[in-house]
Parts: structure tokens; C-alpha cells; sequence
């Protein structure tokens, strides 16, 4: 027999399945479906990463093992291909930007292919492609048509060097990402999409899936929804109301300052009865140049002015208390005002010390001379009038009821989602399909127009004043309005990366539908997604904003599931051997193409899959790569002692039962480490008994073959077995036989543990006995002494009192 040689069999496979369409899916089939998605690529300059296969192959394995368990199976795969990296690239080498993508691709695919991927390619998509986006265009339509696209001034990251509105990724800290030059925050009418609408629904509609938990918290806060009350407080000798948000009425009688954002509209309301407003200006302007975070960061320096010349009175103490500004007060948060209640409140607390504010405790259960008592479990209601003795819960409701009995506020709920940002100044994105008309404003432009696509221009730089490059070419901007037949100009923005992404998933279903994003049959059928894999850096907003827009379908009867993934799970990260991000300035990154040159694919496979428990980060190791191909060595030389047997052989048959049962439920449970160390446990008893059958072989092959699909398939054809494997059925297991049928038992001695046996099952307290006196240790404790009394009860336990 030849050595194992992967280089002469994988590319051979990948041959034929590619020919024979072996993983294409059906649209029509009687199978039962099961859907799997990755988070498919952005095709980016640096080909190929190692982190990259790692969730590939894990659903890989999912799917392959599906198929042989009798699904149809969609594996999918796409680009995600408009967005910034291949424009910056394109910017500096004056290459356009879709030249530089489809050389990217080129080079993606050819790597995706050589790791022996299931996916149906038949089907892959490229979100850069005009069929593809107008589909993308024309949701963005329906948005609008439906009110939930809108215009709004918001501020931007504006690099004052370049000229050029940058995304939050591309400042950091603080500066331009490409020149290092300052970055202010700059005013811009952007589009928006009102996911804010749907903030409710995308908490509750949580409990309609199976994500992992912190998955699902992750997207619960993010959504960030809060219960409390608004509260009316009021400006002294004014007759009018300062109104605040707060999730703690039950602490009312604890406020003694009030402070408002910066931005807050009080502040030019009552400037004539304002004293120092110059102060209160200049505040205003130091804020403006820090970001949301930095202003509600917990551990910095308090910083604000108070007002001088306004007061504000405590609805339940009727006292006066001062009114200050600070940063920390948030002007796109409930009502940009809050009362402060330094005893009970953290941030409260530190502003309360630095300024020297009274501090009032109005829940016992700390000490607020020292810190904040925040806890609401335990604490009990003090300093509080007709609210003492009542714990937190029950103060809260008394005095909400109270407070809108009196019509001095009302329970509100506010959510922590902004709405979507949807515009970007740049020329590698879906351009927004609509027309602005002095006459008629902003105008859809009429769908049989879609796809509106990209002009070609010579420069991708966005325009001096911070435009777009696409509103340098007049004769695309010039055009009719769609309404009245007059003069039009054309959006220049151009769409987020997160659009594409945002129902890709759809247009697998049916990706070469001309009449409709995939036709209702497809969608029907395929939907929803049965298991999503995908990093933890997108369960905020790809999941959500993805999320957003299959509900907003299945609000329009486009999809007729209200949630597109029914499971969703998530992979660590590898990283390099030195245990950090793999990065090229660390020096620590490893290229695929070189383990699958050296090692072989299926290698690589196995090993990605061997390397540790899938949800957590590891290290990559090169000494575990070898060992992982000494496996599939070992796997191949067991054709050396092969016998004839239809029928798995007596000594092996529980282990066969055994290890099946083992690796059909951990490929399900992302626990592949657990199912291949079985498959290589059971090849050492193979190897110690110096034979396997060939029913024994059959079974292994299957059971290994969705991580490690090359050798397998080739052994497969090699040993004469039927057809292909990828046709074969996934092998049963009989509950039964899986059952130990020797048991490990622990043998006490007056009630002390002092040894273990090993006995088989239905074994009486004779075979017990024996085996106890042959173990040295628990023969110690019972030599030269009476036995007075046994307990035996099979199965269980085994104890010998002795005097
Ligand atoms: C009084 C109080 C007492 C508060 C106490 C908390 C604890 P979440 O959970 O985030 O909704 N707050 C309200 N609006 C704010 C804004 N625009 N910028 C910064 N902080 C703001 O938290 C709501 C709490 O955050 C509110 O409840 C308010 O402080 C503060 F013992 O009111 B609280
Ligand atoms: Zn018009």
C-alpha cells in the first residue's frame, strides 16, 4: 500500500463533487430541509486567514453529516463585497474598487475549494453584483414607501485632513485611521432607518429562538430597554417644568440637584435669567469634542458648571435644589435631564463629592458617606415620608401611582437603540435610489428602474466638501423627477456594508430570481435559517440589523417567519502560537494555504476541529497540526488490517455503539474535539487488536468523514465499498449496546472509600470480593482483621465493615 498522500487525492475530490454538483440543493424534494449558514466573507486583500475555516468547517461538518442522515441540505456561500477596505485600496492605487473585488474573490474561492468545503456553489451570491443589489435598492424602497427611512441632521466623524466623514472604525483614538489628522464631530444630513420601531419585538421575539445565552444578552442589550418614569420637576418661579427619566422614582426624596446635558434646550430658553453663561457656553463646547462613551464613562473626572439664576423644586420635598450642567448627562437619552440622587446613584455620588452636593440616603443597607448604595434587592425605604419601611419594588410602585395620580409624571419605557445611521459619503456602496425634486422632494425612483448602479468615475475620493464621489459626476446626479417630469438630482450617499449583509441570506434560496428578492416558494420552503454560526463581534448589530429587516419583511408578506435564524451560535477565535491576535505586525500569523501544502486539507480540517473547545479562543499549534496528521495516517494504514465482516465483531461491537452515539450527538453540540478524540480512541483499539472488520471500517468512514471528507471518500472507493460515501446513510447506534457493560465500583471499608474495582455489571458480591482482595490497598485495610459485615448492592456499592 501507498502512503497516505493527500496532495494526489483532495484536489481529485474536490473535482468531482464540483462536476458532479454533489452539494448543489434542491428547491423541490421531498427530504426534509435543514438550512446552514456561515457569515459569509468580505473578500478582503489578505486572502484566506486560519480563523477563517474554523467556523466553516465546524457547519461543514453539520451539513455533511445532515446529508448522510437523508436532509436536504442548503450550505451556502457569498461575498460581502462593497465596503471600505477595498475602496481605500482602490483610492490609493487607482484601481477600481470592482477590479480589485473580483481579484479578491478569485483568490477567496480558490482557497474556500481547496479546504473541501460542501458548500453549493451554484448558488453563491456577491453583494457588489447589480442583480444582486438591486434587491437591496429595492427594500430600501419599501422602507421608505413604509415611513421607516428618513432624513436627519447627525453628527459624523469628519477628518479635518482628508476632508472625509470616516466610520467609527476608521478613527483611532481619535484620530484618522489613514493620516493620523484630527477628527471632529461634523453635522451631516444622513438617512436613517427607524429600527427603533422594532426595538420592542427584537427583545420579545428572543424567545421564539434558540440562540446561545449570551448571544441573546448581548442583543438584549444592546437593544437596552428600560422601565421607569418621567418625572415633572419645577423651574422656581417659573410656573413651567423640568422633566427627567429616571428608573428609580422610589428614590424622589433622595434628589437634591438636578443636571441637564449641555445640549439641553433649557439653557437658551432662559438665557436673560442665566448669570454665568458664558461658563455654561464654553462647557458646552469642551463636551461637544467627546464622544458618548468618554462622557458616560463611570471612572472619570466629574466635570460641570451650575446654573446660576435657576432653581428647580422637588415635587415630594418641596425644597429648592440646584440645577447643574455636566457632560454626563446625555442629550440623546430620554430627556437629556435627570434628578440626582448622589446617595443611591454612582455617577450621582462622585459629581455630589467633587461639588460638595448634599448626599441624602433614602435606602438603608449601606453606608453613603463612603459610596453609593445601589443595591434594590435588600434595601429599605427611609427619609421618605409616606414611602418608610416599604422595600424597593413595592416604593417604586407606590410612588409611580402617586406621582401620576398627581399628574406630575408617567411611567415610560426607553430603549438604548438609536436609529440606523444608513448614509455613507463613499462610492463603494448601493447608491440610495431616490431623487430629489424642488417641487416634489425626495421621490422613489419607480422600481422597473432598479438596479440604479454605480457611474464609473476616475477618482473614488469623496468630494472637498465631504460628498461623495458620485456627486462630481452631474450627468448621473442630473435626471428627471419620477413624479413630475421636472428637474431631479439623485442621492449621492451611497448604502452601508451592513445592507448587503442584511438579507443575503434570503437570496440564497433563489439567487437568480429577476422577478423578485426569491420567489414565495423558495423562501417558504428554505425558511427559516436552521443554524447560523457566526463571530461574536457580529451579534450586535449584523444579527440585528439583519433581524430588523427580516421583520420588516415579514411585516410587508414578503417572508412568512417572523424571525430568520432558529438557532444561532458563535466560535472562539484562534489565535496565534504566542496566545495573541493573530496580527501581521505580531509576527504570529499562519497561512492556510501553506499547512494545507504541507499537511493537506483534510489535516487542517481535523485540526481546527481537534483544537479545543469551539466557543472559546486557542492558540494555534504547530505540534498539534502534526499530530492531527499522524491521526489521518494512522486512519489510511488501518487498510493494512482490514478483515472481511458484515457484522461489527463481538469484542468491538458496544465500543461501535459507543463511539457512533458519541460522535452523532457532539457534532451536534459543537463539541468536535470530544467526537474525534472517540474516532481516535476507537482506532487505537483497532490497532491493539490488530484488526478491523469491514462493517467496522464502513462505520468509521461515515463517522469521520463530515470533518475529514478526502481520506475518507478515497478509502472508501479504495476498500470497494458502494457508490460514493457522501451517498452512504449516517450508521445507527442500539441505546442498548452502548451501556457499560463493566462497571468501575468503589469499595469502602467501614465507610471509607480505600479502593476502586472493575466488574461487570450483573457481577454478585463473590466476583466483588475477589477482585477487592486482589487490590493492595483495600487488602490492607481488611488483613488480619474480622469481617463482620457486607453490604453489597449491584450495580452500586460495596462495603465491608471489618472489626
Ligand atoms: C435617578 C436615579 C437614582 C437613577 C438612582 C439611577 C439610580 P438606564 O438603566 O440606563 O435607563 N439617566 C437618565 N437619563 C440620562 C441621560 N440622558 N444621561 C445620563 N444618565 C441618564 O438608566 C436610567 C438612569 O440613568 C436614570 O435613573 C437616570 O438616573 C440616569 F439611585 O434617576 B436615575
Ligand atoms: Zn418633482
Amino acid at each position: 500500500m501507498e502512503n497516505y498522500n493527500p496532495s494526489s487525492i483532495e484536489k481529485k475530490w474536490q473535482d468531482i463533487w464540483d462536476e458532479k454538483g454533489t452539494f448543489y440543493a434542491s428547491n423541490d424534494s421531498d427530504k426534509e430541509k435543514f438550512y446552514s449558514l456561515i457569515e459569509f466573507p468580505y473578500p478582503s486583500g489578505k486572502g484566506l486567514h486560519v480563523g477563517h475555516p474554523r467556523p466553516y468547517t465546524a457547519l461543514d461538518v453539520v451539513s455533511r453529516k445532515r446529508r448522510l442522515e437523508g436532509y436536504n441540505v442548503l450550505y451556502p456561500i457569498g461575498w460581502d463585497a462593497f465596503g471600505l477596505p477595498t475602496e481605500n485600496y482602490a483610492i490609493k492605487n487607482q484601481i477600481h474598487p470592482r477590479i480589485v473585488t473580483e481579484k479578491n474573490v478569485a483568490k477567496f474561492k480558490e482557497q474556500l475549494k481547496s479546504l473541501g468545503f460542501s458548500f453549493d456553489w451554484s448558488r453563491e451570491i456577491n453583494t457588489t453584483d447589480p442583480e444582486y443589489y438591486k434587491w437591496t435598492q429595492w427594500i430600501f424602497l419599501k422602507l421608505f414607501e413604509k415611513g421607516l427611512a428618513y432624513k436627519k441632521e447627525v453628527p459624523i466623524n469628519w477628518c479635518t485632513d482628508c476632508k472625509v466623514g470616516l466610520a467609527n472604525e476608521e478613527v483611532v483614538n481619535g484620530v484618522c485611521e489613514r493620516c493620523n489628522g484630527e477628527v471632529v464631530q461634523k453635522v451631516k444630513n444622513q438617512w436613517m432607518l427607524k429600527i427603533t420601531e422594532y426595538a420592542e419585538k427584537l427583545i420579545k421575539d428572543l424567545d421564539l429562538v434558540d440562540y446561545i445565552d449570551r448571544v441573546k444578552i448581548q442583543q438584549k442589550n444592546w437593544v437596552g430597554r428600560s422601565e421607569g418614569m418621567e418625572v415633572d420637576f419645577e423651574i422656581a418661579g417659573k410656573g413651567e417644568k423640568l422633566r427627567v427619566f429616571t428608573t428609580r422614582p422610589d428614590t424622589l426624596f433622595g434628589a437634591t440637584y438636578m443636571v441637564i446635558s449641555p445640549e439641553h434646550p433649557m439653557i437658551k430658553e432662559y438665557a436673560s435669567d442665566i448669570n454665568n453663561m458664558d461658563d455654561i457656553e464654553n462647557y458646552k463646547i469642551e463636551a461637544g469634542k467627546k464622544s458618548d462613551f468618554e462622557r458616560t464613562e463611570l471612572n472619570k473626572d466629574k466635570t460641570g458648571v451650575e446654573i446660576d439664576g435657576l432653581k428647580a423644586v422637588n415635587p415630594v420635598t418641596g425644597k429648592e435644589i440646584p440645577i447643574w450642567v455636566s457632560d454626563y448627562v446625555l442629550m440623546s437619552y430620554g430627556t437629556g435631564a435627570i434628578m440626582s440622587v448622589p446617595a443611591h446613584d454612582t455617577r450621582d455620588w462622585e459629581f455630589a463629592k467633587k461639588f460638595n452636593l448634599p448626599i441624602v440616603e433614602v435606602v438603608k443597607g449601606g453606608d453613603v458617606d463612603k459610596e453609593a448604595f445601589v443595591d434594590i434587592s435588600t434595601g429599605v425605604m427611609t427619609n421618605s415620608d409616606f414611602l418608610d419601611g416599604l422595600k424597593v419594588e413595592d416604593a417604586k410602585k407606590k410612588i409611580s401611582d402617586w406621582l401620576e395620580e398627581k399628574k406630575l409624571g408617567e411611567r415610560k419605557i426607553n430603549y438604548k437603540l438609536r436609529d440606523w445611521v444608513f448614509s455613507r459619503q463613499r462610492y463603494w456602496g448601493e447608491p440610495i435610489p431616490l431623487v430629489y425634486c424642488e417641487k416634489c422632494g425626495w421621490v422613489p425612483v419607480p422600481e422597473e428602474e432598479l438596479p440604479i448602479t454605480l457611474p464609473e468615475v476616475e477618482k473614488y475620493e469623496p468630494s472637498e466638501t465631504g460628498e461623495s464621489p458620485l456627486a462630481n459626476i452631474r450627468d448621473w446626479v442630473e435626471t428627471t423627477c419620477p413624479k413630475c417630469g421636472g428637474h431631479g438630482e439623485r442621492e449621492t450617499d451611497t448604502m452601508p456594508q451592513w445592507a448587503g449583509s442584511s438579507w443575503y441570506f434570503l437570496r440564497y434560496t433563489d439567487p437568480n430570481n429577476s422577478e423578485a428578492l426569491a420567489s414565495e416558494e423558495a423562501l417558504k420552503y428554505w425558511l427559516p435559517i436552521d443554524w447560523y454560526n457566526g463571530g461574536m463581534e457580529h451579534t450586535t448589530l449584523h444579527l440585528l440589523y439583519s433581524r430588523f429587516w427580516h421583520k420588516f419583511l415579514y411585516d410587508i408578506g414578503v417572508v412568512n417567519v417572523p424571525e430568520p435564524y432558529q438557532k444561532r451560535t458563535s466560535h472562539g477565535m484562534i489565535l496565534g502560537e504566542n496566545n495573541e491576535k493573530m496580527s501581521k505586525s505580531r509576527g504570529n500569523v499562519v497561512n492556510p494555504d501553506e499547512i494545507i501544502e504541507e499537511f493537506g486539507a483534510d489535516t487542517l480540517r481535523v485540526y481546527e476541529m481537534f483544537i479545543g473547545d469551539f466557543e472559546k479562543s486557542v492558540p494555534w499549534s504547530n505540534n498539534g497540526v502534526k499530530g492531527c496528521r499522524r491521526f489521518l495516517d494512522r486512519v489510511w494504514r488501518l487498510q493494512d488490517i482490514l478483515e472481511d465482516g458484515d457484522n461489527y465483531s463481538k469484542e468491538l461491537e458496544s465500543n461501535m455503539h459507543k463511539t457512533i452515539k458519541k460522535v452523532t450527538e457532539d457534532y451536534e453540540s459543537l463539541k468536535f474535539n470530544t467526537a474525534i478524540a472517540a474516532l481516535m480512541s476507537l482506532i487505537n483499539d483497532f490497532n491493539s487488536n490488530k484488526k478491523v472488520n469491514k462493517a467496522e471500517m464502513k462505520t468509521f468512514l461515515i463517522l469521520l468523514n463530515p470533518v475529514a471528507p478526502h481520506i475518507t471518500e478515497e478509502m472508501w472507493t479504495l476498500l470497494g465499498y458502494q457508490g460514493m460515501l457522501n451517498e452512504a446513510n449516517w450508521p445507527e447506534f442500539d441505546e442498548d449496546k452502548t451501556v457499560d457493560d463493566e462497571i468501575e465500583m468503589a469499595v469502602q471499608v467501614n465507610g471509607k472509600v480505600r479502593g476502586k474495582i472493575i466488574i461487570p455489571v450483573d457481577a454478585d458480591k463473590n466476583i466483588a470480593n475477589e477482585k477487592a482482595m486482589a487490590d493492595d490497598n483495600i487488602k490492607k485495610f481488611i488483613e488480619g482483621k474480622n469481617i463482620v459485615k457486607e453490604i453489597f448492592i449491584p450495580g452500586k456499592i460495596y462495603n465491608i465493615v471489618v472489626k
